[in-house]
């Protein structure tokens, strides 16, 4: 489905007047806006393959209609996302989930929607049909070598479909671990998969990078064998300058400090992308900024100063993936909501006063530090995206846009009610 341009014109055109009057009144408050707008033009955020579809839960799952029925499919949804609100540039791909089948026209199919391909993410989680060996028992940690050697090899496969598709980076997400104590030797486990993980590492092309995910349970319990922080930065360390840690927002014990973490990640030069979600309970999948917008911007407010500590290009130097899928959304509808919630924080983030943080912290004015953060953080800056979305020549207000136009029930139309896309 494509977009007709002039169908958000017009609807840029009916929203105008009270656009400019909501930026006029915020601009009045702030001395440089013109070069956050455009950090905010550039800034674009991937969206996973398998967040397209409704996700689902062991105990069942409610598809809303008009799912993707193929990659193709996919891509033109991202496609739609993009042109509407010009930040979602990227999407990012699951294997087997989305094998490209023939990836030159998958490329030129991304390109007409000016989409490139961000991270591709490889899957020893689940068996596939016709595997040799089932990873019921972990992949890179397992106790046998063949079992091993089969999640190396696919992750080398995951490598050269992204070659294929212009893709710099792999996303390593073990599921690996125990549900029992007694159950693993932690040491052979990590032994194990450091070894695998340096296979894979040498198969990299020179300008790619490794993203190392942690998650601290699920789907075992007891253990994880790249469960947090530490271990995937103990992982990157030994494997090298290629490789990094990646933080995905669910996947922490409850209360963890992440905008912490972020800080001192990024300080070692090792922070390599994110996952966006966010959750009430675990790795609730739930969307970004509907539950804790106030650590949201916490994130972005280390990741701007850290960033900018290193000299780093906020846009390129990180993968920024949303990671979420959950079951009662119009899929289309959440990620409009989800990157507009990132967008919101990282616009916020590049306002903190950061002179006047610095003078409280000098001085332990614990105070006027927390006044600092939070009168920012108070702050409706959601003309100010909204500008650079027209600016980039996307829509005013995209949801709306989305609804008005019927987007989901022309979906229906075209690709039925029963459609299921691939995902978890
Ligand atoms: C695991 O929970 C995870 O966050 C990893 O990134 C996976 O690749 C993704 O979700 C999809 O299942
Ligand atoms: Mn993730």
């Amino acid at each position: 489905m494509k977009l007709e341009k002039y169908r958000v014109e017009d609807h840029n055109e009916s929203l105008l007047k009270e656009h400019h009057r909501r930026l006029e009144f915020l601009k009045a408050g702030l001395s440089d806006t013109e070069s956050i707008l455009s950090k905010l033009i550039d800034f674009k955020v991937a969206i996973p393959s398998w967040a397209l579809g409704t996700g689902g839960t062991r105990f069942g799952r409610f598809s809303g209609g008009g799912e993707p029925r193929s990659l193709e499919e996919k891509i033109e949804d991202v496609g739609l996302l993009h042109a509407l609100n010009r930040s979602s540039g990227a999407i990012s791909l699951h294997i087997p989930w989305d094998i490209p089948k023939q990836a030159s026209s998958i490329k030129a199919l991304a390109a007409q929607h000016g989409l490139r391909f961000d991270a591709m993410n490889s899957n020893t989680f689940q068996d596939q049909p016709g595997q040799a060996h089932s990873y019921k028992f972990g992949s890179l940690q397992h106790v046998r070598k063949e079992v091993r050697q089969q999640a190396i090899d696919h992750n080398i496969e995951v490598i050269r479909h992204g070659i294929e598709l212009g893709s710099e980076s792999l996303t390593v997400w073990l599921s690996d671990g125990s549900c029992f104590p007694g159950q693993l030797n932690f040491r052979k486990a990590f032994q194990n998969t450091l070894e695998g993980l340096s296979e894979i590492y040498q198969a990299l092309p020179e300008n790619w990078k490794l993203f190392v995910e942690y998650k601290a349970f699920e789907p075992n319990f007891y253990s994880t064998t790249v469960g947090d922080w530490g271990q995937s930065l103990l992982y990157a360390s030994k494997l090298g300058p290629k490789a990094y840690t990646l933080v995905d927002l669910g996947h922490h014990l409850p209360n963890a400090n992440i905008e912490q973490i972020v800080a001192l990640l990024l300080m070692e030069g090792k922070l390599g992308g994110f996952h966006f979600n966010d959750s009430k309970y675990g790795d609730d999948d739930l969307t970004v900024g509907s539950i804790k917008p106030y650590q949201l911007f916490l994130i972005f407010n280390e990741l701007v100063e850290g960033m900018d500590a290193r000299g780093m290009e906020h846009a390129t130097d990180l993968g920024w993936m949303i990671d979420a899928s959950h079951n009662v959304k119009d899929p289309l509808e959440d990620l409009l909501q989800s990157v507009e919630a990132i967008m919101i924080s990282y616009a916020q983030a590049l306002l903190v006063d950061r002179k006047k943080l610095q003078t409280a912290q000098q001085e332990n004015d614990v105070v006027a530090a927390q006044e600092v953060l939070q009168n920012t953080f108070r702050m409706d800056v959601r003309a100010l995206v909204a500008e650079a979305r027209l600016r980039a020549g996307g829509a005013l207000d995209p949801l709306s846009f989305y609804r008005k136009e019927k987007i989901r029930e022309q979906l229906i139309k075209q690709r039925g009610s029963a459609t299921v896309a691939t995902g978890l």
